[in-house]
């Protein structure tokens, strides 16, 4: 496919005022009727031809022009496009009809089956596979749409917006036609049409209007959505208290289907979700489920103002809804959890992959400027990063004006698709900052490093800080401009609190530094001791903070740190420093570090009088391998890095068995599950403990595993021992899954965490292990989740296996991917996001990881999703 770029943006030459869909949902013989009201776009060109999108569609009849059969010489139509040479210079009415086979479509893009229901996916350019469309976001159309159907088959027929009428027809058939008043792009259209089960609820907005709210489910789960209902509720209230934001038609559905491409997708009126974030009960769902469950719901159903009703320009603009959408329900879940906890839970996601992302060869800007298949920027960069940017402009302009910003984006722009230099205008008008350079963040790729040096002037008493920033090179991207970086920051004296600051005049306000420039100096006087730093508190800008504090400095900030985030960063610091001399040390024979004041520090957490189980937990937990080898950043040995995690974890639990184990058994379960964050937070501290405990490997921690596993009363506790039992290798563990697989033998969602858990092992019959797991009758090819946790779990969850040596785990993914392309392309490509870091790892597996991406590109046809992520690996 050609690239398409963001400079070469033109307004549509024609605009499609009203759709009317009439879709006969009839098996290999679906109809849709498509009636559109056009007309020439004043701001487009005149006097061009009309071409409609389309992807693999079949024109069924003759289409008519204003009611009357078009003659053969003045269209075509081929799979990919609808033309009219010569359309009306006003407005004028066409109709297309076209013929699908939704059971054949395995790209669950467009309408297709998800068991025994309809359904459709249109984002980003699905519409165009159920019937021509100018599909482009920029096209927005009042829609009405009338489904009919077997009444057996499919009872429930849903659509956008509005209930008008729905009725019986001969020969068993029924139908329903839905009414949005609010015009939409096309790759917010939805339908489903399918034998389901509803729980249903109500609402009442702040200014009174009544909604009625619906969840649909597969029969039998009803009582497994009440979760997504409370969640649903709360993020309207929500949504009202801190953006002032009202729901505004008189229907909420949501529909959970099993074969999804992603977590849900935010049609208007109508949201589509993956089942994996609707269904949950204690005894098949984790914490982490629930808390997954809180936010997808939140999220989708922000997207009604942030994405809707204002929606994207151009799919460039993709942030413009992505990444605010993501920072409202970052703050959601802060205010319905706890504030730090959920700020380093965010952190550590955010490293984790957005981070190599931007360090690697698929690195790209906020809002990116080409692309050759959009459906690859869906990523952690445009929502994760995306969603930092927009917290720093909060953090610049301050509470109040970034409110103001908000209000004028949605007074301004509602009914609109909006550019982000739009959105950006709104608080610069609000807040009279000169934006400008903070655009950078939208253009620039790559995270900041910002390297700070410290002086200490004992006699003067004068403390400076050294700021320097460097942006990294990213593809396309050489030359880097210096950005906006807003940095909270404290200096802790010896008694543990913030000394007072002395004067820097450029230091903003209380706490804020705000780096413009490439280099900066910042001077405190009058202070009496050297103070500890704490900078970048709250992580308030998305980038690499660099300086070289002494373990002592660290560990006391661990302890001593007035922001919680920068309690738990110095540790993490503490312990990715001392990982990454250990990880060097083993690859030269040695043996594997540990440090009594690491162990200390944590033990000293979890005997606290005080102790916040949630933050003590995060506390414990040490960075993952993905972090060090970012940290490490080339010649990358996986099996090393592994090798000094584990070392480490060995130590701790060696030198605090004592205090591990009172925390343990002072956590034990309480009976009756109840998912809020308090609770979670006590499961989770167990979790980990338990975790260390294992990990020490004696047969007592064993035993302990072995019990909480079989003696478990909800997901969580079983799934915390299974995920320890799963990282030794003993009997045990096999029994264990083995128990777990009878258990939950009828359960796919819970299945899918017995797959992810055996994929992550990180020992050498693994990868055998995962092809056998591929035979499993509960595993299909055919289901994205299935694969996201077999597949997926092996490539992106276990480092060491995937890096095999010998490059097995290179070939095998290879092999997945091409076999899944033909079927499913947006999968596939999914999947080859564990390539991202290739080119940092040693030679050896670096020469056999190329070769893999090589053997896939060779291969034609490729989908253009994993062709353009292929070439991009290997430029
Ligand atoms: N907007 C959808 C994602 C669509 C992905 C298309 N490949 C879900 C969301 O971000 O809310
Ligand atoms: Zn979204």
């Amino acid at each position: 496919p050609r690239a398409v770029r963001l400079a070469d943006y033109r307004a549509p030459d024609f605009l499609i005022d009203t759709v009317h869909l009439d879709v006969n949902l009839a098996g290999p013989e679906t109809l849709v009727v498509s009636r559109l009201r056009l007309r020439p776009n004043p701001a487009g060109r005149a006097g061009v031809p009309l071409v409609l999108d389309g992807d693999a569609l079949r024109l069924s009849g003759t289409p008519l022009l204003d009611g009357a059969e078009l003659d053969a010489a003045s269209y075509a139509a081929t799979p990919t496009a609808f033309t009219l040479h010569e359309p009306p210079a006003d407005a004028f009415e066409l109709t297309l009809t076209t013929k699908l086979d939704p059971a054949a479509n395995t790209q669950l893009m467009g309408l297709y089956r998800s068991g025994s229901a309809y359904c459709t996916q249109c984002e980003a350019e699905g519409f165009r596979r159920i019937t021509y469309f100018l599909d482009r976001p920029d096209v927005l159309s009042v829609y009405t749409v009338r489904i009919e159907a077997d009444r057996a088959e499919a009872p429930v027929l849903l659509a956008n917006g509005n209930p008008v009428e729905s009725g019986d027809l001969d020969g068993n058939r029924h139908f329903a036609v839905w009414h949005d008043p609010f015009p939409k792009p096309c790759y917010l259209f939805a339908l489903v049409g399918g034998d389901l089960a509803v729980i249903k609820d109500d609402f009442r907005t702040a200014s009174g209007r009544h909604v009625d709210l619906a969840i649909y489910v597969e029969h039998g789960k009803e009582e497994r959505a009440a979760y997504a209902m409370d969640a649903l509720k709360r993020s309207m209230r929500w949504d009202e208290q801190a953006f002032g934001r009202e729901y505004d038609l008189d229907v909420f559905n949501i529909v959970a289907v099993s074969d999804f491409n992603m977590g849900a997708m935010e049609n208007k009126g109508l949201n589509v979700f993956n089942d994996k974030y609707v269904l949950a009960s204690s005894e098949t769902a984790t914490d982490a489920d629930y808390a997954g469950i809180e936010s997808v719901i939140a999220h989708e159903y922000f997207h009604n103002w942030t994405g809707n009703r204002i929606t994207c320009r151009d799919w460039f603009q993709l942030c413009l809804k992505e990444g605010l959408t993501v920072f409202r329900d970052q703050e959601f879940t802060q205010d319905m959890r706890s504030r730090p906890v959920e700020r380093i839970s965010d952190v550590r996601g955010l490293r984790s992959v957005q981070f190599p992302e931007d360090a690697g060869p698929f690195a790209h800007p906020v809002r990116p400027d080409t692309y050759r298949e959009i459906n690859n920027f869906y990523t952690a960069t445009v929502y994760e990063k995306g969603a930092e940017v927009i917290r720093m402009l909060k953090t610049l302009i301050g509470v109040d004006a970034f409110r103001r910003g908000m209000d004028l984006y949605f007074a301004r722009h509602d009914g609109e698709a909006a550019t982000i230099e739009q959105f950006i205008a709104c608080f610069a008008e609000a807040s009279g900052h000169d934006l400008k350079q903070f655009l950078l963040w939208y253009s620039q790729a790559g995270t900041p490093e910002v390297i700070v040096t410290e002086h200490w002037d004992a006699s003067s008493g004068t403390y400076a800080l050294d700021i320097r920033q460097h942006i990294p090179a990213t593809p396309g991207q050489t030359d880097k401009k210096p950005m906006v970086i807003p940095l909270a920051f404290g200096l802790l004296g010896s008694d543990g609190n913030d000394v007072d600051l002395g004067s820097d005049g450029r230091v903003k306000r209380e706490g804020l530094i705000v780096l413009t420039s490439g280099e900066h100096r910042f001077e405190f006087r009058g202070l009496k001791e050297r103070p500890v730093p704490s900078l970048n508190r709250n992580f308030s800008s998305p980038i690499q903070l660099k300086i070289d504090l002494s373990d002592n400095d660290l560990l006391f900030a661990a302890r001593h740190d007035g922001d919680q985030f920068n309690c738990w960063q110095a540790m993490q610091s503490a312990m990715t420093r001392l990982l990454v001399t250990s990880a060097k040390e083993i690859r030269e024979g040695g043996k594997p570090l540990g440090e009594p004041r690491i162990a200390e520090a944590i033990a000293s957490v979890l005997n606290a009088n005080d102790r916040d189980d949630a933050f003590a937990a995060q506390f414990s937990i040490l960075p993952t391998e993905t972090d060090l080898t970012r940290e490490i950043g080339t010649n990358v040995d996986p099996d090393a890095i592994y090798a000094a995690r584990r070392g480490l974890k060995e130590a701790i639990s060696a030198q605090i068995q004592p205090s591990l184990l009172a925390c343990y058994s002072g956590l034990a379960d309480q009976g009756s599950y109840t998912p809020d964050a308090k609770s979670a937070g006590r499961r989770s501290l167990r979790g980990v403990a338990l975790d260390l405990l294992v990990v020490g490997g004696g047969d007592e921690a064993i035993a302990l595993a072995e019990r909480q596993y079989a003696d478990a009363t909800n997901m969580t506790d079983r799934m915390s021992a299974l995920a320890s039992l799963s990282q030794v290798d003993h009997p045990v563990r096999e029994r264990a899954f083995s128990d777990f697989a009878e258990r939950f033998a009828n359960e796919p969602l819970v299945l899918d965490k017995w797959f992810a858990l055996q994929a992550a092992i990180p020992e050498r019959g693994t990868l055998d292990r995962v092809r056998g797991l591929m035979n499993h009758p509960a595993f299909s090819m055919g289901n994205p989740n299935r694969i996201r946790s077999l597949v997926g779990g092996f490539a992106s969850g276990n480092p060491t296996q995937f890096n095999r040596p010998d490059g097995a785990g290179y070939e095998f993914l290879a092999d997945v991917v091409l076999e899944l392309d033909p079927k499913n392309p947006q999968v596939a490509a999914r999947l080859l996001g564990a390539f991202r870091s290739w080119k940092t790892l040693e030679n050896g597996r670096r020469a056999l990881a190329e070769q893999a991406l090589r053997r896939i590109n060779a291969v034609s046809p490729l989908s253009a999703d994993v062709s353009d992520l292929v070439t991009r690996a290997l430029a």
